[in-house]
């Protein structure tokens, strides 16, 4: 298999250098953390460990060292379509180099071959009362998938320098399953379905959804599909979902758990719950406006957002200093299939208008919009207008990214994470070694 002989390859090398920075050069100081960081959730405190992607707060997510632009460029595209294969991406995500065609389409089988979830997840996911978030019914499944673990199964048989492996086969299984299980949830959730959805190996990964799902591709659902779960993949390490995966990974709890942990990171409102919460505000706008409503109309809005003490979804970013790329990329895609489309010209009117409440408001350190402020409105133009739905998208896309994380803390051993914590007295006693006026 193409990921497993490459990591192999590249392993040795990859552990030396691991092996040297922890053994010769664990002494270099590469950091500093302040009190403000202690107490303002570590923001900035470079302490992960991933060669996956970087977020340039100028320039915006790097995936493997390339942009967005070059990457959708560079990787092998879907039969009939101008987006990359996802499984071409996978495999840059996990070896860090691009795939030929073939290298991707093996991917692209790979996931075929490992496309069918067992009953008992659906029939958990049926269970559930009606009205469960869809978010909460992937994590569920997830969990409930679980059982089929090669890594759990086999944890007691298995030598440190291999549990990649069955990391891999986790992630591959994991991977190929999710938009089965997705899909599933979109169409039991919202249509009162039961049909397993069935995934056709003549189609790729991005078209398969789209067909699973039930939304007509006449109109390019499936490179929507392909884009989107592309630029949700990763955003380096330290972001919610990202983490939690990483931090519950580093016990050895398998891909499943450590992934139904990530999912629920990503459920909160200002992670990726937030293109749930943008395109609700949108819709708000309009049905308050009538429609797209004038630039001051919209400015009084967002100030009254602010002013009753809630957040602008879509907009700041902890690391981010300017438009997020991903903003960027989705806004283009529209822009350039259906410009006129309402909720679209509202995107970007709030584009025009929101950074700068944001500006005079004071406190965001960055008012640009970030993934969530239009991902949403194109997901409704193609007619899935279930909003809760939007972040069981995210959570797809995202496994991509924090699995090939998963797979390379367990190849490189990584060890189990455990920061320090200090009380506020000793926090107290810092500040005032530092020769500063104690806080009152
Ligand atoms: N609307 C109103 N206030 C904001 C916003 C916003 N969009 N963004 C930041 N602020 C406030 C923030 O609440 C904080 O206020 P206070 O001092 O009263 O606690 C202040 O500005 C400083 O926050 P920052 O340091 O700029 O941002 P931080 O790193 O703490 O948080 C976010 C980053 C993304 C959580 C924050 O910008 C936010 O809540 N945005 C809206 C929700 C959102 O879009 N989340 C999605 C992030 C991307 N994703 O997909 O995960
Ligand atoms: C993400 O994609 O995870 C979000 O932009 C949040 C982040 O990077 O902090």
């Amino acid at each position: 298999m193409i990921l497993h002989e490459k990591i192999a390859e590249q392993l040795p090398a990859r552990r030396e250098r691991i092996k040297s920075l922890a053994k010769e050069h664990a002494d270099v100081v590469v950091d500093e953390v302040t009190v403000g960081q202690i107490v303002g959730g570590m923001r900035d405190i470079k302490s992960l460990l991933t060669d996956i992607s970087f977020v340039d707060p100028a320039h915006g997510i790097l995936f493997r060292g390339m942009p967005i632009p070059e990457t959708l460029k560079k990787l092998p595209k879907a039969r009939g379509g101008k987006m990359p294969l996802v499984g071409g991406f996978y495999c840059l995500l996990m070896v860090g180099e691009v795939p030929t065609r073939e290298q991707a389409q093996a991917v692209e089988a790979e996931w075929a071959d490992r496309a069918q979830v067992p009953d008992y997840v659906f029939k958990v996911l049926r269970s559930m009362p009606k009205e469960t978030h869809p978010m909460t019914l992937l994590s569920q499944a997830v969990l409930a998938l679980q059982n089929e673990s090669v890594f759990a199964k086999k944890y007691h048989t298995l030598k440190k320098d291999v549990y990649w492996e069955a990391a891999l086969e986790d992630s591959l299984n994991l991977t190929a399953k999710l938009p089965i299980i997705a899909a599933y949830i979109y169409r039991m959730k919202y249509f009162g379905e039961s049909k397993k959805p069935k995934y056709n190996p003549k189609q790729d990964y991005g078209m398969n959804f789209a067909r699973m799902m039930k939304v007509s591709d006449k109109r390019g659902y499936a490179e929507l599909t392909r884009l989107y779960f592309i630029l949700h993949s990763d955003h380096e390490s330290g972001n919610v979902s990202a983490h939690a995966m990483h931090l519950v990974g580093s016990a050895l709890s398998d891909v499943y758990q450590s992934f139904s942990a990530a999912l629920n990171g990503l459920a909160g409102p200002l992670h990726g719950l937030a293109n749930q919460e943008f395109l609700g505000w949108a819709i708000d706008v309009r049905n308050k406006f009538g429609g797209v409503p004038t630039r001051e109309e919209l400015y009084k809005f967002s100030w009254d957002t602010l002013n009753n003490g809630h957040v602008i979804p879509g907009y700041g970013h902890a690391v981010l200093r300017v438009p997020d790329p991903r903003f960027m990329a989705l806004l283009e895609f529209a822009k350039k299939r259906f410009p006129q489309d309402e909720l679209v010209r509202l995107a970007e009117m709030v584009f025009d208008v929101v950074p700068q409440v944001l500006k005079e408001q004071g406190k965001a350190k960055n008012p640009s919009p970030n993934v969530d402020a239009v991902s949403g409105t194109l997901q409704y133009y193609y007619g899935v207008r279930e909003f809760e739905f939007y972040t069981v998208l995210f959570g797809v896309g995202r496994a991509l990214g924090v699995t090939a994380n998963y797979l390379w803390a367990r190849a490189l051993g990584q060890p189990i994470e455990r920061p320090k914590s200090m009380t506020t007295q000793m926090l107290e006693d810092a500040v005032e070694k530092a020769g500063q006026p104690q806080p009152v």
